[in-house]
């Protein structure tokens, strides 16, 4: 039984390994986001059992860079692959010069060399050679074939410096753990951006040490009346940690003075007393049909656990309101490193406009004050903003434009392209629609130079892919609504417009499909595609 047990598993690998099908040509390998420029050569690189990764060049990152190519390599080949400064014939260089970001691969029959100037560049071109890789590499024990890959010279940076994706980790609570996962699938992707959408109506998800409530009353529910749940500020910190081990910096958000709910039923002193809207909305990002004029209410809110937008706002009147914005900016700055700090700011529809200006132009000091700059969503240009804040567009142009009009540059995220959270078609089984089905094909096919009118590729910061989670309750439904969606977005974000062919995409997003299985990643079939 035994025996021919055994010699199942020997027939079966040699067939494997006659059958391994040819090794494609650099153009053919499913890289994505697709490369600045690509020359495909005619031999191989046969990565064996006495290869090695040399690190050559300045800094101590080189070594925790040449292991964290090791360790994506060793499992699958069960290969040594020593990292050393003295041998190797995959090279890892960093030399000076060159723009951020930006790396160059060359594989020739007798070794594999990365070159860029900085860690960000070499982590890149280590991304882009995994993915050259056969897509066996990615299994996380032994698999008996031949490692070749096909020869050849990319020259490689991207279009836009900021490449990110947003988890709502407030209308469900996101573990660390999760958002972990979620952080090495950006890696891949070349993405260099998480905003964390840390507080709404439904949830406040990080420890703020002077006002407790907020985690103990405030995080303890979300959509659907779940147990909600939250970070400490260790666990933050942990999570920025591991985010820059992947080249990847945490935005934090606090949105207001909107979608403030959670707070008005943590603090009945912050609360003007704009109550629920006790289901009287007719849909989704409409105001209460019954609201009324904020009025002075020494009550506590309710918790709120469904699914409406825009019945809850700060009171702008209010000086408490600004010692507490004052409080929450100054301890999450403090455990962020990152340069950007998002106020929100969206869909304040019970806030006067008066007041929502003045709130926005009186919070944008106190986050210039810690050291960072602002981010908001595009309704903040209605305000004066100040030089060098962004608005984050997600839905009217004409907001985007002012943004522009005052000097500041857009963050392109149109709801009707990047929403991950926006379902693929009527039969998805969970995310809205609101703004649009986005098919894969959709979510691609798109330029943000010429998207919004009058916002043009000199008004652009980059492009952020979010993820609403009011329908979205565990890592399943994350990575349905993800992927390959946020694949596309990538591409975007990094590839030239004019490089970007769908053709293309859809046979290397195939590949990607089947990392994604090894990966155990539930992705979603899209039809667009020959998996
Ligand atoms: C609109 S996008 C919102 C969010 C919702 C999302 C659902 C934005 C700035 N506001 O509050 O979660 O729609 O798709």
């Amino acid at each position: 039984m035994k025996k021919s047990l055994l010699s199942i598993a020997v027939v079966s690998a040699l067939a494997m390994g006659s059958c391994q099908s040819p090794v494609p040509s650099l153009n053919e390998a499913g890289i994505i986001p697709f490369p600045a420029s690509l020359e495909a050569g005619s031999g191989i690189f046969t990565l064996e059992s006495e290869s090695g990764i040399k690190v050559t060049g300045e800094g101590e990152e080189l070594e925790i860079l040449g292991e964290y190519l090791a360790t994506k390599l060793r499992p699958a080949t069960g290969f040594v692959l020593p990292v050393s400064r003295e041998s190797g014939n995959i090279i890892l260089e960093m030399t000076s010069g060159g723009s951020p970001d930006s790396y160059e691969l060359e594989i020739s029959d007798s070794e594999v060399k990365i070159t860029a100037s900085s860690g960000s560049g070499l982590f890149y071109g280590i991304q882009t050679l995994i993915q050259i890789f056969p897509v066996e590499i990615e299994n996380e024990s032994l698999v008996d074939m031949s490692w070749k890959i096909p020869q050849g010279k990319i020259f490689d940076q991207p279009e836009y410096e900021y490449r990110g994706s947003m988890l709502d980790v407030a209308r469900h609570f996101i573990t660390v753990e999760d958002v972990k996962h979620y952080i090495d699938q950006m890696a891949g992707l070349k993405l260099n951006y998480l905003h964390l959408h840390l507080t709404d109506d439904q949830g406040w998800r990080i420890e703020i040490k002077s006002w407790p409530k907020l985690t103990e009353i405030g995080g303890s529910t979300a959509v659907g009346g779940g147990e909600g749940g939250f970070y400490t500020q260790e666990q933050y910190k942990e999570i920025v940690a591991y985010a820059a081990q992947n080249y990847i910096t945490i935005v934090p958000e606090v949105d207001m003075p909107g979608h403030t709910n959670a707070v008005l039923a943590s603090y009945a002193e912050l609360n003007p007393g704009v109550n629920l809207p006790n289901g009287k909305t007719d849909s989704l990002n409409k105001a209460p049909l019954d609201y009324k004029m904020p009025t002075t209410n020494p009550q506590a809110a309710e918790l709120y656990t469904g699914i409406e937008v825009g019945f809850s706002t700060f009171s702008t009147e209010l000086e408490l309101t600004y010692q507490f914005v004052d409080d929450v900016v100054r301890e999450i700055s403090e455990i962020t490193p990152g340069p950007y700090f998002h106020i929100g700011g969206d869909e304040s529809h019970v806030t006067e406009k008066d007041d929502y200006v003045y709130f926005i132009e009186r919070v944008q000091n106190i986050v210039v004050k810690y050291g960072k700059t602002n981010v908001g969503w595009d309704e903040v240009a209605t305000a004066k903003l100040l030089p060098g804040s962004i608005a984050q567009f997600w839905a009217v142009e004409e907001n985007a434009k002012l943004a522009k009009d005052q000097g500041n540059k857009v963050l392109m995220s149109p709801a009707k392209r990047a929403y991950l959270d926006m379902q693929y078609d009527t039969t998805s089984r969970i995310g809205q629609h609101w703004a649009a089905y986005i098919e894969l094909d959709s979510a691609y096919l798109w330029n943000p130079e010429s998207y919004a009118d009058g916002v043009g590729r000199a008004d652009i910061l980059g492009v952020e892919a979010p993820l609403w989670t009011e329908t979205v309750t565990n890592r399943a439904d994350i990575e349905y609504l993800t992927f390959p969606r946020l694949s596309a977005i990538a591409e975007v974000a990094w590839t030239k417009n004019e490089r970007k062919d769908w053709e293309s995409f859809r046979k290397r997003i195939a590949q990607h499909g089947k990392r994604w299985d090894i990966n155990g990643i539930g992705f979603y079939r899209s039809p667009k595609v020959d998996w």
